[in-house]
Formats: structure tokens, sequence, C-alpha cells
């Protein structure tokens, strides 16, 4: 099976491509990964999850100054649109970012309005049929909040890629639901029930996708000493450790970077399935929770439900994002 080419396949140029993130470890991990892929995301809005709005924003600007990429960032919604907010703040740290030694200096802001930013953005792709490819691993809640004002915007978007939700049913944040969907339950159910070519990057191949630590390690072992790699460095070992702590073993997991990389190479998927989501809304154990439906009965525009990748190429699109400096160092280890 493959995740379905876009655009850019057939015209040789890529689509634009905006990121939208809450700032967490592995966020960070993904930007770095997108940078030194070759897909460097064109803007990138800010959404609270991880960690709050503005520790979200700080850290991706932290991120972008660790690789010396100057990208618009634009601060988006600082809490779901109905329900009350919630952080993973004993997964990513006090800081988010795992206590990674952080630059001097970070850039601006370019704008904080991120939905709106999203509207204009995809209004004139729209208009132009210039496409603009989403990113997503964080809550919904920017994107819910883009078509709730200006619904003819799916027009504009080329394909999302969004991590969240489960494909078994077996979440994260609670049994049934996983944490960027569970942030924002409405916010997701809305982004699922719009016509949006969307591939969905869930929990379990997250997890299940993973280099053990004696291969992370051998892996950093080929990267010459740099800040970038100690920020890097201190990324993975904040995840590592996370995991080891709760009694699962040394192993870096790919959450968002994997849906990264379905986005840097989409032919990096080797099993996947086409079906039709919504998300249980009504509070209770459920809560959160996405239904994958395969025989199109929810009535939902069917998306595509990443269920398998090559380990292999994931390696090596993280290796190239440890191992990537200012000044495109990084083509060394190509
Ligand atoms: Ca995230």
């Amino acid at each position: 099976m493959l995740v379905r080419q876009t655009v850019q396949q057939d015209t040789g140029r890529m689509n634009r491509l905006i990121l939208d993130t809450d700032g967490g470890v592995d966020d960070a991990q993904a930007l770095l990964l997108l940078i030194a892929n070759g897909r460097p995301p064109d803007a990138i809005t800010t959404v609270f999850g991880n960690v709050d709005l503005d520790t979200a924003t700080d850290n991706v600007l932290t991120v972008l100054s660790v690789a010396g990429k100057a990208i618009d960032v634009h601060k988006g919604a600082h809490e779901p649109l109905e329900q009350e907010i919630i952080h993973a703040r004993e997964v990513h740290g006090d800081d988010g970012l795992g206590g990674a030694p952080r630059p001097e200096t970070i850039a601006e802001i370019a704008g904080s309005d991120a939905a709106g930013f999203l509207v204009s953005e995809l209004s004139i792709a729209a208009t132009t049929g210039r496409k603009i490819d989403l990113l997503f691993i964080g809550p919904l809640t920017n994107l819910a909040m883009a078509l709730g004002a200006a619904p003819g915007i799916v027009n504009g978007i080329g394909q999302l890629t969004l991590m969240g939700g489960t494909v078994h049913g077996r979440g994260n944040v609670t049994p049934a639901a996983e944490f960027n969907v569970y942030a924002d339950p409405e916010a997701a159910a809305i982004v699922f029930a719009a016509a949006i070519d969307t591939v969905m990057v869930p929990w379990e191949p997250c997890v299940s996708h993973a280099l053990t630590g004696a291969d992370v390690d051998t892996l950093f072992a080929r990267v010459p000493d740099s800040d970038y790699k100690t920020f890097s460095q201190a990324l993975a070992a904040h995840a590592r450790k996370f995991v080891a702590d709760r009694g699962k073993g040394d192993v870096l997991q790919f959450v968002d970077p994997l849906a990264a990389a379905v986005v840097v190479e989409p032919s990096i998927v080797t099993r996947s399935l086409r079906a039709s989501i919504d998300v249980a809304l009504e509070s209770g154990i459920t809560r959160g929770m996405t239904v994958i439906d395969p025989s199109g009965r929810l009535g939902t525009p069917p998306v595509t439900v990443v269920e398998e990748a090559r380990l292999d190429r994931l390696a090596a699109l993280y290796f190239r994002s440890i191992g990537a400096m200012p000044g495109g160092v990084q083509d060394r280890w190509k």
C-alpha cells in the first residue's frame, strides 16, 4: 500500500508545508528531522498541549535557534475548544524539552493568531491552486478553529498528516484515548469530519517503531561534538529515560518523528488502511477515543491510517537529524 502521492510528484515541485506543534520533546525531534532531511516547514504554528502555549512557542523558537533556521512561528490556541486544558509535563519535563540545554537567544514570533494565519494562507492556496501540506503533531485546535471560520480552506490543503488517535483503541493518556485527540476531542472530531486528504499516524505504530538504546548510542558516537549534538542527545536521553522508568526497556520510540518521516518520505509506509474516523465525545471512559471504521459506515471522509513503516529508513532519517548542523554539515553522513 502506499500513501497517496500529492501534487508534488506530478509537478516536480513540493507543496509548501506548515507544521503545527505543541512543543514537546518528540516535537523538537520531528522538527529537526524535517529540517535535516530537506523538508523544513515554510511556517510553524503552535498550540497548547505537551506544555502551555508560551512554553511550546519558546521551545519551537529554541529548536530553530539550535538548528540555525529562520522560520516564521505563529502562536495559536492556548486552550481546547470546549473542555478544560490538560498537559503532559510528566512526559516532556517541566520545560517541555526534557531539560535540554538552550541557546542564549531565540527569535521573536511572527504572529499570535495561528488560526487566522492558516485561514489566510489556505484561502490563498485554494484560490491559486498552489496547495499547502499540513503536519499536525499536537492537539488539532488551530485547524478546527480555522475550519470553523472558513470551511472553504479545505480546498487549499494538499495533504494533512497528523499524529493522533489510535487504530486499535489502545490509548496512552487513558486506556482508550491518545493524548493529542484527548487534549481536544471536539477539535479532532471537526478535522476528521472535513473533506481533507488526511494521513493519520496513530499511537500504536509510533511506539512499535523504536530503536534500541544501544543503536541510538552507536548513531551518536558517529556524530562530532557540537551544541547541536548535545541538544539532540538530551532530547533522546529524556525520551529513553521516560520509557525505561516505566519498565519498558531502553528504547527510543518514534512518535511525532514518525509523522514527520511520513511527510519527508511517503514511501516509508509499508502498511496502512483506509477508514472513516470519528471521535467519542461523551464523557466517560471512551472520551477522546478514535473509532476506526474501514467499512465507512461512520460517514466521515476516508483517511489513510498508517500501521507500519520501514524502520531502517526511519533510523536513516533520524540519523541525519542528529548529525545535522547549520551550514549543511549533515551531508557528510548521507
Ligand atoms: Ca506533539
